[in-house]
């Protein structure tokens, strides 16, 4: 039978950064992922880091590719009803937002667990834990064909939504609240200049459109679109048309079209699972919730949960007790709701739901006043930048 310290089901950006954080403070880890390497840091999701990721990849180590290759924002732009706002993150919140690919981070992560030299399993099959509620949880799983063991005294559940940590809780013991929204997101990459320097959020009639990018020459677009839509549906060319028609004429008119090198479509949900721990098991990252990405918040979401999770392992393995691992559920879901809150709200703002006159003309109306109030425009940008991690 195998032992570690921390056994590690996942290896997205939860589970690696974990791990990574877990190791530099001598604490031993066992990464368990059930796909290849190379299909984890093909994923291509998120792109946008609070400065409370950013400063946690550092106590990481793992932050010298991102500091050269990061780009910096300020703020945003908003377009509605023909106009373009823009709310000013530095003067509102007196803080920035960093574009860096999670493909990227996936694979800078990826390296330094391999540098480490601590273990990581991919490709393994039928993933279990047991002994949870007790002393002794287990880990088991298929690894080429072979049964293997692990013994440890924690389960971190960085295994996502559709993970096998957070269905293995007993029903009675968990609560979910799920909200999912009638539409999805179309999403396009393409080797072509972003359509301006920072990110547009567009409210238009046809739908919601986000302008994003990771880098200077390579730009990440979506529309909304229906839950029929089929990514065979929308060649390049009615993406772009369509794109050009929800943004404002002044920004339309700058954008560069080319071909796609990935389109896919992704529905929208707010979910959480409620307690984030049962016994010695804790659920991190998406296995515990997952909010729309109008805010960009899942990521920085998991990173939040990494940061209290591990302070608190290192503090019960220097000898200081459990107390702060007993914290950990009540502290991580303090902030959650509130990301779930601003990721529901800023969804809501900026969608079209149905024919409804009256619904659109509210959010007209509250966009008119985020463009015109300091105090509300703040309150975006407190949320948008990131609530302080603690
Ligand atoms: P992940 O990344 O899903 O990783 C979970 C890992 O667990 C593995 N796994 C298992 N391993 C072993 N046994 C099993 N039974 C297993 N079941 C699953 C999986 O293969 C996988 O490797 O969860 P994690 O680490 O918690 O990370 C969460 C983030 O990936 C996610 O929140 C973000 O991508 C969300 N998100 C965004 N977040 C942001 O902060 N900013 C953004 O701009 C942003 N944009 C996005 C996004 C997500 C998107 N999609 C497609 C969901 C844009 C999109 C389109
Ligand atoms: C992205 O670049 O993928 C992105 C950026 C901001 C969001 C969602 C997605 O709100």
């Amino acid at each position: 039978m195998q032992r570690t310290q921390v056994a590690i089901i996942g290896a997205g950006p939860s589970g690696l950064m974990l791990g990574q954080l877990l190791h530099r403070h001598g604490i031993d880890s066992v990464v368990i992922e059930r796909q290849s390497r190379e299909y984890v840091e093909a994923r291509i999701r998120a792109g946008l880091l609070e400065q409370g990721t950013v400063d946690l990849l550092h106590e990481a180590g793992v932050a010298a590719r991102l500091e050269r290759e990061k780009l910096v924002h300020d703020g945003i732009e908003l377009a509605f009803d023909g106009r373009l706002h823009r709310v000013d993150f530095k003067a509102l919140a007196h803080e920035t937002v960093t574009i860096y690919g999670q493909t990227e981070l996936q694979k800078d992560l990826g390296d330094a667990r391999v540098a480490s030299g601590a273990p990581i399993h991919h490709g393994a099959g039928e993933v279990a834990i047991h002994g949870f509620d007790g002393g002794r949880p287990r880990v088991s799983w298929l690894q080429d064909g072979v049964r293997q063991e692990l013994e440890c005294d924690f389960i971190a559940g960085c295994d996502g939504f559709h993970g096998v940590c957070r269905a293995s809780v007993p029903s009675a013991e968990i609560q979910h609240h799920e909200r999912v929204y009638p539409f999805g997101w179309l999403g396009i990459l393409a080797e072509v200049p972003p359509v301006a320097d920072e990110l547009i959020y567009a409210n238009h009639q046809r739908g919601f459109a986000l302008c994003s990018m990771r880098s200077r020459t390579r730009s990440r677009y979506y529309l909304q679109c229906t839950l029929a839509d089929r990514v065979e549906d929308w060649s390049d060319e009615r993406f772009w048309e369509e794109l050009a028609i929800r943004l404002p004429a002044e920004r339309a008119r700058g954008l560069v079209t080319g071909p796609s090198i990935e389109k896919s479509i992704a529905p929208l949900r707010s979910f959480v699972a409620e307690p984030m721990r049962f016994g010695r098991l804790f659920l991190v990252g998406d296995a515990a919730h997952i909010v729309p990405p109008t805010g960009a918040k899942g990521l920085n979401l998991a990173a939040a949960d990494v940061r209290v999770l591990y302070r608190a392992l290192v503090e019960f393995y220097r000898g200081g007790g459990e107390t702060l691992l007993d914290e950990y559920s009540g502290r991580a879901l303090r902030r959650v709701w509130k990301a779930t809150r601003f990721s529901w709200w800023f969804t809501t703002l900026m969608h079209r739901f149905d024919d409804d006159a009256f619904s659109h003309k509210l959010q007209l109306a509250e966009l008119d006043y985020l463009a015109g109030s300091r105090a509300a425009a703040t309150a975006l940008a407190e949320n948008y930048v990131g609530l302080p991690f603690d």
